[in-house]
């Protein structure tokens, strides 16, 4: 789940429109906290060429979940994002809206208009609550070792790890930035560690809005002017693109821009399968490996994995999906379980079936 937050009246609901294509989504209440929720299917004109050529009976995208998360609280607060915190825990991805468009019926919670300061405000707010979690940790890990609750060494491994942590945060710097071992991923999984999520700023801007000099370290950021952009997505693409011309706008639509951003900041890679019934894409963690992807087909599929037989989809689309072309260029390769999935990987998983 990729969850939207940011101070009110930022535009967030201005990007969950730009980015659901205008659907409603479907809305739950959590105290104070509006949450709305759309599935968004991903653009990919790699898999339409596939489908082209798979002639499957169904074409199916692989998707985001898209959470827009509104507090509806006004005027200055201490800790904006208080009410917050649990939605945010239980989120993969963030991505922080901030207001740079300036407009008069729409006051900032703040009075003026500093997208400098708010997205400064929110990312030490992060900080924040990450020292919070981490010193409580410490707190119960000393505990821990007092009483010999576990094996010391055991206590010991964790205490270096949540010190460094806090020695990260106390220098205010997110924990995104760190490097961490696969062991350590494991440990921190049960801790919803707010600044070790990936995160995208969106900068919304108008024509002569503020701008921002420096993002927050180890996140990716974008200015698109949501508002405008949405009005245009409600043109024909023609009308559109004479209007982006006349107003020397980037040539290629900000849902496209944030899309590949949002990409780059979860850090995934794409897949595709097929066979007769559909032909589909996925998104699978960079580095992930072949069984680890064949999990997210279908959990017999990892069990009883056999091997993987790959195809770059460029390769395929090059040749139309030739077989005897394929073999002469040595495709489909065989793979075992540990070879690392490459972006644009056809997989066809060979397993066994169990049970
Ligand atoms: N001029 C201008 N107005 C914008 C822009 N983005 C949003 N707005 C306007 O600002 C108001 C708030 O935008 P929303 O997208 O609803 O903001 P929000 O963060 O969802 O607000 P809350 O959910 O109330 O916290 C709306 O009236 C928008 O039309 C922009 O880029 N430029
Ligand atoms: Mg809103």
């Amino acid at each position: 789940m990729i969850g939207i937050f940011g101070l009110p009246k930022s535009g967030k609901t201005t990007l969950f429109q730009v980015l659901t294509l205008g659907q409603k989504g479907a809305v739950s209440q959590e105290g104070p906290v509006t949450l709305t929720t759309a599935v968004v299917p991903l653009p990919d004109p790699r898999l339409e060429a596939l489908h082209q050529l798979t002639g499957s009976r169904r074409v199916v995208p692989a998707t985001v979940t898209l959470v827009d998360i509104a507090a509806g609280l006004g005027g200055r607060q201490e800790r904006p994002l208080g009410p917050l915190r649990n939605v945010l825990g239980r989120m993969d991805v963030l991505i922080h809206v901030v207001r740079a468009f300036s407009h008069p019926q729409v006051p900032h919670p703040f009075g003026e208009v500093n997208p400098q300061r708010d997205m400064e405000l929110l990312e030490q707010e992060l900080l924040l609550y990450d020292l919070d979690t981490v010193e409580r940790r410490l707190e119960r890990l000393q505990e821990e070792w007092q009483k010999g609750a576990r094996p010391k060494d055991v206590i010991e491994k964790e205490q270096t790890l949540f010190r460094r942590l806090q020695e990260t945060l106390q220098a205010e710097q997110p924990l995104r930035t760190l490097d961490l071992s696969p062991d350590d991923r494991r440990l921190l999984q049960g801790f919803t560690l707010l600044t070790l999520k990936p995160l995208l700023v969106v900068v919304n801007t108008d024509e002569e809005g503020a701008r921002v000099d420096r993002f927050p370290s180890a996140a990716y950021g974008v200015e698109v002017p949501l508002a405008l952009e949405w009005e245009l997505e409600q043109l024909s693409p023609e009308e559109a693109a004479t209007f982006r011309e006349a107003y020397s706008l980037p040539p290629q639509p900000a849902r496209e821009r944030l899309l590949q951003a949002l990409r780059q900041t979860m850090d995934v890679i794409t897949f595709y399968t097929f066979n007769e019934k559909e032909t589909r894409s996925w998104l699978l963690p960079r580095g992930h490996t072949a069984v680890q992807a064949a999990g997210r087909i279908h959990s017999d599929m990892a069990r009883g994995f056999i091997r993987a037989e790959v195809t770059p989809v460029e390769v395929f689309l090059e040749v139309k999906g030739n077989r005897t072309e394929l073999r002469a260029r040595g495709f489909p390769r065989l793979e075992g379980r540990e070879y690392v999935v490459q972006d644009g990987d056809i997989l066809q998983i060979r397993f066994q079936r169990r049970g």
